[in-house]
């Protein structure tokens, strides 16, 4: 029996939903330039094209719910009643929508907007452009997505680090294990002794890292898997 489990979950965990990842074919990337839409730099140059690339997505998140794999992290939360985290990579709001509780968003989110001026975080579903105006500060085009872009810092590191020294169990679900910190966890998980475990539609780039691997499509191995927890 595993006392502590953390699950990392990334961009495939949402793909059935109708979220499209980052890096497979047709994905994110192929049609955006990371450094144009991911980075502060890409804002500084070009905040219209970020702020119409987040509205879209904040838009078509609207109109997805969340499939099989994240109501089964939701179930195994409320059937341990406790040990159960869930960080998650993605910036949508799934995994809640679902009904997990303890949920770590390490990239950002998506229906977040903070003012780069005096750092107010607030929930929206709006549209935001370089003319919207933070509520608190009333600066103008101070507002960006609450979004960890290449070359920032992800959120709750510490919190994650504190989760990963206690972990039994670690459990990486729908990524690519191509970007870091998040690629690195299964590191931290393994040198505390945890049992380390795949899921994902193929091998990702740190496949050889986990002691067990499932490959398949989220909505079936999640189930399946933490089904047996
Ligand atoms: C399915 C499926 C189905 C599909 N069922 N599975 C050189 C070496 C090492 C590191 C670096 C380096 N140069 C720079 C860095 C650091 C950099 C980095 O990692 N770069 C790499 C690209 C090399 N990282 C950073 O800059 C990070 N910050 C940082 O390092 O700060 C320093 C620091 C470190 C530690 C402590 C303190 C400080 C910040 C990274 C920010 C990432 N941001 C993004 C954008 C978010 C906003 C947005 O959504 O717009 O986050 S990038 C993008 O990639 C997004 C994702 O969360 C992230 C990961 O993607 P994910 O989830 O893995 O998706 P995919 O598409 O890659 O993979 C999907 C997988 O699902 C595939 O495997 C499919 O097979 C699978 N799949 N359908 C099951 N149905």
């Amino acid at each position: 029996m595993y006392k502590n489990i953390v699950i990392l979950t990334g961009a495939g965990i949402s793909a059935e939903s109708g979220i499209a990842t980052f890096r497979d074919s047709g994905g994110l990337w192929s049609n955006y330039k990371v450094e144009d839409v991911a980075t502060p730099e890409g804002f500084a140059r070009n905040p219209g094209l970020v702020h119409s690339f987040y509205n879209h997505r904040r838009g078509e998140l609207a109109k997805v719910f969340p499939n099989a794999a994240h109501t089964a992290l939701a179930d195994l939360e409320k059937r341990r009643g406790g040990g159960v985290t869930v960080v998650t990579q993605n910036v949508d709001n799934l995994h809640e929508r679902a009904g997990t509780v303890n949920l770590i968003h390490m990239h950002g989110e998506l229906t977040k907007m903070r003012c780069g001026k005096c750092r107010d975080v607030i929930v929206t579903e709006e549209e935001f452009s370089t003319e919207s105006v933070c509520l608190k500060c009333g600066g103008v085009g101070s507002m960006r997505p609450h979004i960890v872009w290449f070359g920032e810092t992800p959120m709750k590191m510490d919190e994650i680090g504190n989760l990963l020294e206690k972990c039994n169990l670690f459990i990486s679900i729908g990524t690519s294990g191509a970007v870091y910190p998040a690629a690195g966890l299964v590191r931290i998980a393994k040198a505390s002794g945890a049992h380390t475990v795949e899921l994902n539609l193929e091998r990702s780039q740190g496949a050889s890292l986990f002691a067990e691997k499932i490959y398949g499509k989220a909505t079936e191995v999640v189930p399946e898997y933490t089904g047996k927890l």
